[in-house]
């Protein structure tokens, strides 16, 4: 039989740079052939070839009500009929900000744009504007998008500026850019001591998602928290990947901590491009047309997009939903490794509301990029590989988290499980 996949995939090589519109779809860190996605329906997703798949990694992130929920598409086909986008103001725009600040009061305003990556390159220029200085302080291993100031890597020492870590970045821009190692309270103290006053921002993932998952310890999160007031530097929450993910209020309900910014994607755009940054009023006031920092985008606050996600955060509200999203969640991961273990896999797991990391080869569960630079990425991949043959879908690298949707019921998790059991008796 013709694999369509292959084709497919062939075909995009000569039109799209590696075939693919974001480079971790290729497969590049598992090798072979990316599953060209056809449809997908609650917990599954189907191939080319027509195949199902059980799917862990929910649009990496995004699907928490499951792959086209029937409420969901229901609610988008209907406002279509009225256009597609009007770039004026919407009620639904209005609705949208209103619900999220009733479930993350510490938005008190937020402005709606199209991508993560928009949201965080922006509530940088905002903090920059508002505190008037230009140092930003980020995390090894964290991910906030692909602008510019945010794609750097450590310099050499902790007090020294970060390399650009993509071509194309000027060695200029990543001068601003402080990276730090996640979870480290000792660099985060000295580098405010030595020059708080120059700070604008501290941006981090509260809970890593990008290095797979990483917590972090409540004293790295309170030393953020009591640093950036201490000093008048703007503390930026990113919870593109964690908000309404990890819990219906978000990772800073969780590490009970109020950060001045937050940024929003995935989840509020229910499977469409929306995304956000809000945060405190008189911060906000700074953005264009109220302030001098300029933001702006046609499709910002699209109308199907702004509904998808309305809908979705109304099922998300509903009884016992992230009781129920938490203990799938949970059961999956103590029983990936429960299985691993019985069969001599060095596997461990760990998980926060409907966001996983399994971990291959580490002793303990990782705290920083450094810790995650040791998982044995030969083990992942032949667990990746042997998985997919049985028709379960994980991210394709070893430093992804996973996700797992309402629609993850029993039935899926067992299935995983009793196929992991195959996979693992015969990896070595
Ligand atoms: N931002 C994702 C990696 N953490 C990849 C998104 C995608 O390829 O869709």
């Amino acid at each position: 039989m013709t694999d369509r996949n292959e084709l497919l995939f062939n075909e995009s090589k000569q039109y799209i740079p590696g075939g693919v519109n974001s480079p971790v779809r290729a497969f590049g860190s598992v090798g072979g052939i990316p599953r060209f996605i056809r449809r997908a329906k609650g917990a599954c997703i189907w191939d080319e070839n027509d195949r199902r798949y059980i799917d862990y990694v929910c649009s990496w992130g995004p699907a928490i009500v499951g792959h086209a929920h029937p409420e969901v598409i229901k609610a988008v086909q209907e406002v279509a009929e009225s256009g597609l986008s009007f770039g004026a103001p919407t009620e639904g725009e209005l609705l949208i900000a209103k619900e999220i600040h009733k479930l993350m009061p510490s938005i008190e305003q937020l402005r709606l744009v199209s991508s993560g990556t928009e949201a965080t390159m922006s509530a940088i220029r905002l903090a920059r504007g508002f505190t008037k200085r230009d140092t930003i302080i980020k995390f090894e291993g964290c991910y906030h998008g692909h602008s510019d100031s945010l794609l750097v890597k450590a310099g050499s020492g902790l007090l020294t500026f970060g390399n650009p870590s993509s071509g194309g970045v000027p060695a200029d821009f990543s001068r601003h850019t402080l990276v730090l190692p996640y979870n480290n309270v000792d660099a985060i103290s000295k580098t405010f001591a030595e020059m708080g006053n120059q700070i604008a921002c501290v941006i981090v993932e509260p809970f890593a998602g990008n290095m797979n998952l990483v917590k972090p310890t409540a004293e790295f999160m309170q030393t953020l928290r009591a640093c950036t007031q201490q000093h008048g530097a703007v503390l930026i929450f990113d919870e593109v990947m964690t908000g309404f993910r990890v819990a219906l209020n978000g990772a800073q309900s969780i590490h009970g901590i109020t950060p001045d910014l937050t940024t929003l994607g995935k989840v509020i755009g229910g499977g469409m491009p929306l995304a956000a940054f809000g945060g405190r009023a008189d911060i906000m006031a700074s953005i264009s047309p109220l302030g001098n920092v300029y933001q702006a985008g046609t499709l910002s606050g699209n109308p199907l997009a702004v509904t998808a996600g309305l809908k979705t955060l109304e099922i998300i509200q509903r009884e016992h939903f992230y009781e129920h999203l938490t203990a799938a969640t949970e059961k999956l991961m103590q029983g990936l490794q429960e299985k691993a273990q019985q069969h001599g896999i060095p596997v461990l797991t760990d998980s926060v509301g409907g966001m996983f990391g399994i971990y291959f080869g580490l002793e303990n569960l990782p705290q920083s990029y450094a810790d995650m630079q040791k998982c044995d990425g030969e083990l992942f991949k032949q667990f990746f590989h042997a998985m997919l043959e049985e028709d379960v879908a994980f991210a394709p690298s070893p430093f992804e988290a996973g996700f797992v949707s309402i629609a993850h019921k029993d039935e899926f998790i067992n299935t995983t499980l009793e196929k992991a059991e195959m996979v693992f008796a015969k990896m070595k």
